[in-house]
């Protein structure tokens, strides 16, 4: 399998965040995707190519233009309001204030633009944020041409990024825009399965009402965990696509053999749909070792996960999304790509 990978992704560093009340290093940090494609060298998954540039047509039909304007724009306005550090929100326009008149000020088109203070800009984040959406597009071209697989290595990840927003260290939807990318070049339906530890609000707000894609996630009970306001079992999709959207929440403290369940039953829906192509978004946050989640899984359960993707016998791009425990993320994540690859 091919890695598509940018070391662009490194000049978003050193950013901070708000956690249990204290601003701390950010948990999303280089070193995650330096390790993953070290790793990949190290077993040999196959080679590591750099993306090609792509335009963002593609990525303008999954978000709302006037927020892809933004995102480049946020951290010069920053720095010309005299600030250095890291840009974070602190204000938000939930129900019952007003969204139709866009602040000009760069604290409230934080809040405006976002859904949490978590995706936040340093000088070199836009650059690492259009790399990583041109890795899962030139990944999705491979899967286009014939590869029955390939791993987009992306950083920062996507998958809670909104049509209109950032969050959760996210800023563009890389699994989202591959998959509309997809289906402009001719694919019938998309299957998005996101294993990540985290629900994939984003990915679920983008494609609600379409049956042209299926989204199916697997992660923690919103009821307890982030990002709390969406990813219930209820939600199955509305207007026309009510009935391509199944939520799979588990418990905290969930092992392999309660998640394996979960998986066999996303892989069924999947297979039901019989979707042209599948893109996972690629979260190992459910290792037992992550210092931000609460699930049990280990070490040896990824390429068992890999190994069931592989059953469903798609063409499947892969796109890395969380993982928060950098020691083990190497072995983690490319042990699902391994197991794939051997199944
Ligand atoms: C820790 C709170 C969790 C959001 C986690 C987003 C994970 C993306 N400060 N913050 S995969
Ligand atoms: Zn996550």
């Amino acid at each position: 399998m091919r890695t598509v990978f940018s070391p662009r992704h490194a000049s978003h560093a050193g950013n901070v965040e708000l956690n249990s009340g204290a601003i701390v290093p950010a948990f999303e940090l280089p070193a995650r995707a330096e390790i993953i494609r070290a790793r990949v060298e190290e077993v040999g998954l196959g080679p590591i190519q750099p993306p090609e540039a792509h335009g963002l047509e593609t990525a303008g039909r999954v978000h709302a233009p006037d927020y892809l304007d933004f995102l480049p724009r946020a951290w010069p306005m920053w720095a010309e309001a005299g600030r250095s550090g890291t840009a974070m929100p602190f204000v938000w326009p939930v129900p019952g204030l007003r969204r139709d008149i866009p602040p000009r000020d760069i604290d409230g088109l934080l809040g405006y633009y976002s859904m949490d203070a978590g995706a936040t800009f340093v000088a070199g984040t836009w650059d690492a944020v259009k790399s990583s959406h041109d890795t899962a597009l030139s990944a999705a071209a491979l899967v286009a041409g014939g590869e029955r697989a390939a791993f987009a290595l992306c950083r920062p990840p996507g998958h809670h990024a909104g049509a209109g927003f950032a969050g959760g260290y996210c800023y563009i939807n890389n699994a989202a825009v591959a998959a509309e990318w997809l289906i402009a070049g001719g694919a019938r339906r998309v299957s998005l399965l996101d294993i990540d530890y985290h629900h994939g609000n984003g990915t679920q707000q983008i494609f609600y009402a379409r049956r042209d894609a299926q989204v199916v996630n697997i992660h923690a009970d919103p009821i307890v965990e982030y990002p709390y306001f969406l990813g219930h079992a209820d939600e199955r999709g509305e207007g026309e696509g009510e009935g391509f959207n199944l939520n799979l929440p588990l418990p905290h403290g969930t092992d392999f053999a309660a998640w394996r369940g979960a998986l066999d039953e996303g892989r069924a829906a999947v297979a039901d749909y019989a979707p042209d192509a599948l893109v996972v978004s690629l979260g190992v946050d459910t290792y037992r070792g992550d210092p931000i989640s609460q699930f049990r899984l280990d070490t040896p359960d990824y390429p068992a996960i890999g190994a069931a993707i592989a059953e469903l016998g798609l063409p499947t791009l892969f796109v890395m999304e969380g993982g928060y425990a950098v020691e083990a993320i190497g072995r983690n994540a490319v042990g699902v790509l391994a197991g794939f690859e051997a199944a």
